[in-house]
């Protein structure tokens, strides 16, 4: 790691940052440093809802100036919690209509209409009929498939009653969401009410306006994103520890290499299944290749990585820079954080960019749709389009040697299991070393990379200073690659990383500090591993009890303000990096950082210095251990035989 280095303290990224310059092509990195954001729109402060706009309303800072509203009078609250509200509306949508794909193809999976998809965890798929009310009695698998298939669908035009997922949840928080009117109906409906509450002249309310937006996320985490990983479990297998390797040293010079970009699995599922082809290794090696090799970006990386150990060849700020490589023959983009200048970057080298899903064309791109009944075909013809490209190569092949050995695949069922074993699964062992100290707290460490800061630093010094002091991470999306390439995912981190407290556990089950749990969506399995505690007793009888934090420390996408607001909104103090969409409006950002503590017993806060931002999360954990009346170090007493008599005879 080149720490002196101001774009990245990845080497691997920083030489291929240095080729990009030497071969006259521009990435985000330079895209960065040329435009400044605009500042009135990075505090919040600009609407530009209507077409009597746009209207900046920033707040004076001297007393006696009169207060801006705009053209229609809108306050400078108000545009600030429409502009947070929007952006929670559009993550939860980007995630809901990821998981309305994954419930389509679910349940033509189980209708028998697809034949390269199968249902693989029958397990997983019992305990959502449980969890969704379906009976099972002696019921064919098929029916409750069929079933949960179509009640997971109605979720998303559910109008009234609760989502279903919602019950997973403590009690508490049931009951707390009730009370605040923030239990989400449906999950399309909480969209696009926040979107017509924020459009012009109607909710001009920001305190309603913010709740509005936390029940609209609250319809994400327990909602869309619950449903895209539990049903992707059900179709794909629910994760367990599988050791890979990380970085773009994964691409191979003498090989074929295909990069799958994106967040739904499903293309790049058969993806997988496809690079296995002996007729198309075969074929690779006709063109004079060693082979194939597939490698993942961003989340879907995420994906196949955790189910079947596909190398990745880098997070979000990477994606330009496998190209650069020019070993990449094909790169595929299916939805969300793909840059539009890959196509512009591909161009300079040999690289097929090839959009594959109807909702997301790039101009310039090929455009190979996947379909639920071809998906294999699809795959395959995609895998043939890399092979054939393979003599085009003109660029000289420079692939970083970086790459990192990782254990990922952490479902909560699996934390369960290597937990408390196979006849015994249970949080216990977790809740009682949080209890006698070892393990001080927990921090879900999540979310982007962001060009206006260096790439990957702010994931790691947060987790280090977590770790340092005995706080074991669970990480997903690109934070989880960042840790990842720090040699962060393996057990080994535990002793050279961990405090004392933490590495003694890790060391005694086997497990990382940083425990990877995959993708943005599965940032649900954080919530169920947090319900998970609660429910195994000692710590509180709601998530907001727990000593417990979460933070993005390099967030970027709309879709991390969406997961921060459902962990405020299910009562975790969750710190952001890099910027803060709200920082123009001394009201509104007040509310999200204290008000909501008040509503949500959760609540946002902002801090750009990673390691201070770990501080303050260290802080909020010793208050939540001070409250349990656990913030004393307790010495561990070893019973012998005669005070068990003693106690036996009390
Ligand atoms: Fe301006 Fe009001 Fe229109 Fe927004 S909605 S652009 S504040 S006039
Ligand atoms: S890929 S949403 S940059 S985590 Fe999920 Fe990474 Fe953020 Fe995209």
């Amino acid at each position: 790691m080149a720490e002196k280095e101001t774009k990245s303290v990845d080497q691997a990224s920083v030489e291929m940052i240095e080729k990009a310059a030497a071969d006259g092509v521009t990435t985000v990195f330079d895209r960065a440093a040329k435009m400044k954001p605009c500042p009135i729109g990075a505090e919040g402060s600009c609407c530009k809802h209507c077409s009597m706009g746009p209207c900046r309303v920033q707040v004076p800072k001297k007393e006696g100036v009169p207060r801006p509203v705009g053209v229609c009078g809108a306050t400078a609250e108000t545009i600030s919690a429409r502009n947070f509200a929007r952006m929670v509306a559009a993550g939860a949508a980007s995630h809901g209509d990821h998981a309305r794909s994954v419930a389509e193809l679910f349940l033509a999976t189980a209708k028998g209409e697809v034949s390269d998809f199968e249902i693989r965890d029958e397990q997983k798929l019992y305990q959502i009929a449980m969890d969704f009310g379906v009976e099972i009695g002696n019921r064919d698998l098929k029916d409750i498939a069929i079933e949960v298939g179509e009640m997971a669908l109605a979720e998303f035009g559910r109008q009234e009653g609760e989502i279903l997922f919602a019950k997973r949840a403590p009690l508490k928080r049931q009951e707390l969401w009730r009370e605040t009117g923030t239990m989400p109906r449906g999950i399309d409906r909480e969209v696009v009410e926040l979107m017509h509450r924020t459009h012009m002249g109607v909710d001009q309310d920001y305190q309603s306006l913010l709740n509005a937006a936390a029940r609209c996320a609250l319809s994400d985490g327990w909602g869309g994103s619950m449903i895209s990983t539990e049903l992707q479990d059900v179709l794909f297998g629910d994760p367990v520890p599988v050791a890979s390797q990380i970085n773009l040293g994964a691409l191979k010079e003498d090989h074929v290499n295909v990069v799958v970009h994106g967040h739904e699995p499903l293309l790049p599922e058969m993806m997988v299944l496809a690079s296995q082809d002996p007729e198309l290794q075969k074929y690779a090696q006709s063109k004079g290749a060693k082979g194939l090799n597939l490698a993942g970006m961003c989340c879907s990386a995420n994906e196949i990585l955790m189910r079947h150990g596909i190398p990745v060849a880098g997070n979000f700020l990477q994606q330009e820079l496998a190209i650069i490589t020019g070993a990449v023959e094909a790169m595929t983009v299916d939805v969300q954080c793909e840059m539009q200048s890959l196509v512009d970057v591909a161009k300079c080298y040999h690289t097929k960019l090839i959009t594959t899903d109807p909702r997301a064309h790039i101009e310039g791109a090929t455009h190979i749709e996947f379909s639920h009944d071809d998906g294999l075909n699809v795959a395959k013809r995609i895998i043939r389009e890399a092979i054939d490209n393979f003599s085009n190569r003109k660029a000289e092949v420079q692939i970083p040697s970086q790459t990192v050995d990782t254990v990922v695949g952490f479902s909560h069922e699996t934390i369960n299991y290597l937990l408390g074993g196979l006849y015994r699964a249970s949080y216990r062992p977790l809740n009682d070393n949080i209890i006698n100290g070892r393990i001080r707290g927990i921090a879900g460490v999540v979310g982007c990379n962001n060009a206006r800061t260096v790439h990957d630093d702010d994931h790691l010094k947060m987790i280090l200073e977590l770790v340092g002091n005995d706080v074991i991470v669970l990480t997903t999306g690109c934070s989880a690659m960042a840790a990842g390439k720090y040699g962060l995912l393996t057990p080994e981190a535990a002793h050279k990383h961990a405090g004392k407290g933490l590495a003694s556990v890790c060391e005694a089950v086997g497990i990382p500090p940083v425990l990877h749990m995959g993708a943005c969506v599965d940032n649900s399995r954080i919530l169920m591993a947090a319900t998970a505690v609660v429910k195994d007793g000692g710590l509180g009888d709601d998530i907001s009890d727990l000593p417990a934090a979460g933070a993005a420390p390099e967030w970027m996408s709309e879709k991390a303000i969406t997961i921060g607001q459902y962990f405020v909104s299910s009562g975790v103090y969750t710190v952001f990096g890099v910027t803060w969409p709200t920082l123009g409006n001394e009201e509104v950002t007040k509310h999200l950082f204290e008000g909501f503590e008040e509503i949500f017993k959760g609540k946002w806060d902002f801090e750009a210095d990673p390691v201070k931002a770990a501080g303050k999360m260290i802080e909020h954990i010793d208050s939540k251990r001070k409250a349990l009346g656990i913030d004393k170090k307790r010495e561990r007493v070893l019973y012998d035989m005669a005070k068990r008599r003693e106690l036996e005879a009390a």
